[in-house]
């Protein structure tokens, strides 16, 4: 399928969603508001939103129903790389080509941006239009694992303190099975629950996006292979036993989309680009 025309077709509704999320003018102190903006326009790749709505097609719905838990995944997504560039972690200038928000913004106001950018997530997602109330709560919670001292943040301080001696390759992966993975996982199997898919298509779409998330880390990690980074596969076990990891945790993930059926298209097409992608 053409991956780029199914993107194309689908992401600008993302990009909408994120304006209307953002604070209006006036709604905030304005330095805040251009900090929130900095990294959201332009923004990234969009994948994560791009999981969420395949996911909710891969269950038979209209991907708009995805819509809350795409904007949601990308605010968290955003606040983790702002608070990620900052001096007191990887004290990078740049990121995407411009000046990161610490250095356009301030560092306080970065902090604070992300924060914002952050509880705004969840503010959209517990707005969600036309969700069965217990799906939105199931959601909100498990964003919040994802983001949390068990995913998202806590993988980011064992990243952080990551013995660069320590070349054990599941000690790397449940790094980044939290770091990573946890924010794929959430899109995927929440994007289909808000569209309405029973317990255990999105717990398929858990494992589904748990083991992409990994995979698409250690390709990140592959592309990358001359980062000073002390948690890294590359460094542990060399760029082509990378490749051969990412491609076995692929075809794991495909795996576990056994049952859905042609609407799942979109989905295990997403996963392969994000695995093998070459930026
Ligand atoms: C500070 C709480 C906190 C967490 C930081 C996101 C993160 C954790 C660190 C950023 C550095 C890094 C290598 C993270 C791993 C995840 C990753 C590959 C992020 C980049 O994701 P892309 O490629 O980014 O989807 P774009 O720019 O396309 O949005």
């Amino acid at each position: 399928m053409d991956l780029r025309a199914y993107l194309a077709e689908r992401l600008p509704a993302v990009e909408h969603a994120l304006e209307a999320a953002l604070p209006k003018p006036g709604a905030c102190p304005e330095p805040l508001a251009s900090a929130m903006r900095h990294l959201i326009f332009p923004g990234g790749k969009r994948l994560r939103p791009a999981f969420a709505l395949a996911a909710a097609e891969a269950v038979g719905a209209p991907w708009e129903r995805a819509l809350p838990v795409a904007v949601a995944v990308e605010l968290v997504h955003t606040y983790s790389l702002i608070h990620d560039d900052l001096p007191c972690m990887d004290d990078d200038d740049e990121r995407r080509g411009r000046p990161t928000v610490h250095v356009a913004w301030g560092e306080a106001c970065a902090v604070l941006a992300g924060d914002a950018l952050q509880a705004l997530a969840f503010e959209v997602l517990l707005a969600a239009p036309g969700a069965p109330a217990p799906a939105v709560r199931d959601a909100a919670r498990e964003l919040a694992r994802a983001a949390g001292a068990g995913g998202l943040v806590g993988g980011q301080v064992d990243d952080l303190h990551f013995d660069r001696a320590c070349a054990d390759t599941g000690v790397i992966e449940s790094v980044h099975g939290r770091k990573t993975a946890a924010l794929f996982a959430f899109a995927s199997s929440n994007g289909a629950r808000l569209a309405g898919a029973d317990a255990g298509r999105v717990e398929q779409l858990r494992d589904f996006g748990q083991r992409i998330g990994i995979a698409f880390q250690l390709a990140d990690d592959a592309l990358d292979a001359d980062s000073d980074d002390a948690c890294s596969y590359v460094r542990a076990v060399g760029a082509a036993a990378t490749q051969a990891r990412a491609d076995a945790l692929l075809a794991d993930a495909l795996r576990a989309l056994d049952g859905f059926g042609e609407s799942a298209e979109p989905l295990r097409a997403l996963a392969g680009g994000a695995v093998r992608r070459s930026t």
